[in-house]
């Protein structure tokens, strides 16, 4: 390998995965609210999901879960006294707030922070932002442990810069790259990045459900990495995308290469996009637009089958042609599995689909391309990361024998008032800061 790569590093399902029901504006959140859920399956799901993207010769990286209950955040609200007091005086007071420390919500690792390769800022070094996750109270709680796995991953300075997360406040409410993408015509070329927000931080965004995102974040993002004005975009998604279920643009979007392949509904001003895109391309590469219209596939198909939450990825095996890996709820609904046949089978990049089972996250509203961060690097930049997160197969199945021995099978709402609960997190984690080596101060609680 000589040229630079895109490694997906997937999210840890953490051990407390449950349905809180906790986001409003994400659809399978809310209708999947208090249904027992299983840990281990969802976990046992992301790791196969990993390893299928592994096996296809792409380069693969896992994050650490976050330590959940995560009972800081009770201490800052008042809860007092002992670790089993302060979860018990929390669930008694509020099991709704217990469940919002609890959410394995980390395991969306395309939410974790936004990335721009090196070639791509003035510095010629890897800058990333941890997204402070503003809009929701469960997410909100995330960006102090990302940015600490963040920085143990990339902690070498000559090459990459971790930045602090944006403020907390609705003008700077950042989720990531999931609202993030970007183009170009080698993975190590300098490409065109593309800034997604929901509304602008000023004006009063009157809709029926949040825009998570601003203009601003994307613009300070721009400014902190040092990337090119000439080179960046910024672009609104459509108010009737999110009015829909499009809580973040990569549920009706997703970018490969030169490739974007997008929802009819999924931009305020598609055409403006797309001309921008062709302007401030042209030094760069030829782009490559595949439109899905809602005739085709109506919106709300796309958003319950996260037909656009796909990951298309170029692997070295498939001879320059892409594939799309795509939860299988696309193989079950009629219109996007037709869709997909037509898509492969005519002269697109795209050349095969693969389908994956992450139910677990699915039922979240996490599809595959939630569960995973793209970082761009090259195979000097690879040799410098810090910890051991990159996925080989020895990784892999020492991972699947520790969730089998620390996850539970099932996990219901009222679980989460129970103590016992936050010590086999501790134990768990203790256990994966060894197999990831991820010192052994990496969480809150091996911190007291
Ligand atoms: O923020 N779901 C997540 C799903 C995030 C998906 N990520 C991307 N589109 N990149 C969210 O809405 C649900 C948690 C619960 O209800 O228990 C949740 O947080």
């Amino acid at each position: 390998m000589t040229e630079a790569v895109e490694v997906n590093f997937d999210g840890l399902v953490g051990h407390t995965h449950n349905f809180g029901g906790l986001s409003h504006g994400n659809i399978a959140s809310a209708t999947n609210k208090n249904q027992i859920s299983s840990p281990k399956q969802a976990a046992l799901e992301g790791l196969e999901k990993a390893l299928t993207l592994r096996n296809m010769g792409l380069v693969q990286g896992v994050l650490p879960p976050h330590e959940r209950p995560f009972l800081p955040a009770l201490k800052r609200l008042g809860f007092s006294g002992s670790d089993k007091n302060i979860l018990e005086s929390a669930y008694s007071t509020s099991p709704q707030l217990v469940a919002n420390v609890s959410a394995s919500s980390n395991m969306w690792a395309a939410n974790a922070a936004t990335i721009s390769p090196a070639s791509d800022c003035n510095d010629k070094r890897l800058h990333a932002t941890p997204a402070n996750l503003h809009t929701m109270v469960h997410r909100a709680i995330e960006d102090g442990q990302t940015s600490r796995t963040l920085s143990r991953l990339l902690e070498n300075n000559d090459y990459f810069e971790v930045h602090k997360p944006l403020p907390h406040h609705a003008l700077t409410s950042d989720e990531g790259a999931a609202n993030h993408n970007r183009m170009c015509a080698e993975y190590g070329h300098k490409g065109l990045e593309i800034f997604i927000y929901g509304r602008d931080g000023f004006e009063n965004f009157d809709a029926k459900y949040p825009a998570r995102q601003t203009r601003q974040t994307g613009e300070i993002i721009s400014r902190f990495h040092g990337l090119d004005d000439a080179y960046t975009i910024h672009a609104r998604q459509s108010k009737k995308a999110i009015e829909a279920g499009a809580f973040h643009n990569d549920v009706v979007a997703v970018t490969n290469k030169n490739l974007l392949f997008f929802h009819e509904y999924a931009f305020e001003d598609k055409d403006g996009l797309q001309n921008e895109i062709k302007q401030k391309a042209q030094n760069l590469f030829e782009p490559i637009f595949i439109e899905v219209l809602n005739r085709d596939v109506p919106i709300e198909d796309a958003i319950k089958s996260y037909l656009f939450n796909t990951q298309i990825v170029s692997s070295p095996n498939e001879n320059g042609l892409m594939t799309i890996i795509a939860p299988m709820e696309c193989a079950q609904n009629l219109n996007v599995k037709r869709y997909l046949e037509y898509l492969i089978a005519g002269n697109s990049p795209i050349g095969a689909v693969r389908f994956v089972d992450v139910r677990g996250s699915m039922r979240n509203g996490g599809g595959p391309a939630c569960l995973r961060l793209r970082v761009v690097l090259t195979p000097e930049e690879i040799s410098k990361l810090g910890g051991r997160m990159l996925l080989s197969d020895k990784l892999h199945s020492e991972l699947v024998a520790w969730v089998e021995k620390h996850y539970r099978d099932e996990l219901s709402p009222k679980d989460l008032g129970d103590f016992s609960l936050v010590e086999e997190g501790r134990a768990a984690l203790d256990e994966l800061t060894q197999i990831m080596h991820l010192g052994s101060d990496f969480y809150d609680f091996q911190r007291v």
